[in-house]
């Protein structure tokens, strides 16, 4: 569970991103697209060449569904519930692929805001992106 630091440290990480969750979540697919090409297999239909438009906009959704889960740290599993629905039966992304995405986010947002990165930091977003993660597999069965 999160404690209140972890909440604290986090919003405050959020709001210092303001509106630019997106551009940061759309580099994290760009690194993971290329660090793990396995990743790609799910979006075969899409444009998937650098400074694509449409990763973009996918990583504008993702990056909602993220800040969606900020606002909702008490109940990410029902917070997130209908996408993980999505991602089990519809998409059927296999879960190992959720830990790459998230990896990469944490390297992205390491270089864009070293000051900020702390140990402490890297804790509460890995364990915040872990829960995300478990509340998005959590319709897998
Ligand atoms: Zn996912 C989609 C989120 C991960 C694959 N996604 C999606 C969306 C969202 C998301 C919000 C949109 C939906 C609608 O439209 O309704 N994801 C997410 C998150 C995460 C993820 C938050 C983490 C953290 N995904 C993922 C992965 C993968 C995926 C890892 C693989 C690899 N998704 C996907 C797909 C899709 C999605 C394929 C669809 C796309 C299109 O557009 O078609």
């Amino acid at each position: 569970v999160l404690s209140s630091a972890d909440r604290e440290v986090l919003c405050a990480l959020w709001r210092k991103l303001g509106n630019n969750v997106g551009i940061y979540t759309t580099e994290a697919l760009e690194r993971t697209f290329l660090a793990f090409p396995s990743t790609k297999t799910y979006f075969l239909h899409l444009d998937l060449r650098p400074g694509s438009a449409q990763v973009k906009a996918h990583g504008q959704k993702v990056a909602d569904a993220l800040s969606l889960a900020v606002d909702h740290l008490d109940d990410l599993p029902g917070a997130l519930s209908a996408l993980s629905n999505l991602h089990a039966h519809k998409l059927q992304v296999d879960p190992v692929h959720f830990k790459l995405l998230c990896h990469c986010l944490l390297v992205t947002l390491a270089r864009y805001y070293p000051g900020d990165f702390s140990p402490a930091l890297q804790a509460s977003l890995d364990k915040f992106l872990s829960h995300v993660i478990l509340a998005l597999t959590s319709n897998y069965h």
